[in-house]
């Protein structure tokens, strides 16, 4: 077993449709245990160093302009390979082709407004709660 921390958005369009109690129940269900959470709202220099990969992509702008355009609900979740486990229960990025049974299959019919965000890689994760959590990343809060 591997234990390992995520970082998760439930995004403006689960906030708006009043699901956040719903994807969370999916993650804690799962037994992934919620580190840290806050709901918050982005502006467009969080969202560039958030989407740091994907900021020249052409479908950046309207993805800013979705992240940006209301609270959001940012977690930090650990678990055994809770990378791949979250990732696994959030199903593929288009909505439309995600499997039923994930979040974005069972709730989502949209490429950008997908529900949520889960980090890639071990790599990805450490940086991006380094980004949202700071207090988290250095230990000192979340344990
Ligand atoms: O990791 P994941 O969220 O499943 O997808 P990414 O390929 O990292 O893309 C990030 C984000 O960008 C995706 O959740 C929706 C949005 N997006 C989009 O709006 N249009 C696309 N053609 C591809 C991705
Ligand atoms: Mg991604």
């Amino acid at each position: 077993t591997h234990a390992q921390r995520t970082l998760v958005l439930i995004k403006p369009d689960a906030v708006a449709r009043g699901l956040v109690g719903s994807v969370l129940a999916r993650y804690e269900s799962k037994g992934l245990r919620v580190v840290a959470l806050e709901m918050r709202q982005i502006d467009a220099d969080q969202s560039d160093a958030h989407y740091a990969d994907h900021v020249a992509r052409d479908f950046y702008p309207g993805l800013r302009d979705f992240i940006t355009s209301g609270p959001l609900v940012a977690l930090v979740l650990e678990g055994d390979e809770a990378i791949e486990a979250v990732r696994h229960l959030n199903g593929a990025t288009d909505g439309r082709k995600a499997a039923p049974g994930t979040i974005r299959g069972d709730w989502s019919l949209s490429n950008q407004r997908n529900l949520v965000h889960g980090s890639d890689s071990p790599e990805s994760a450490a940086r991006e709660i380094s980004l949202w959590f700071p207090d988290v990343a250095a230990g000192t809060t979340g344990l």
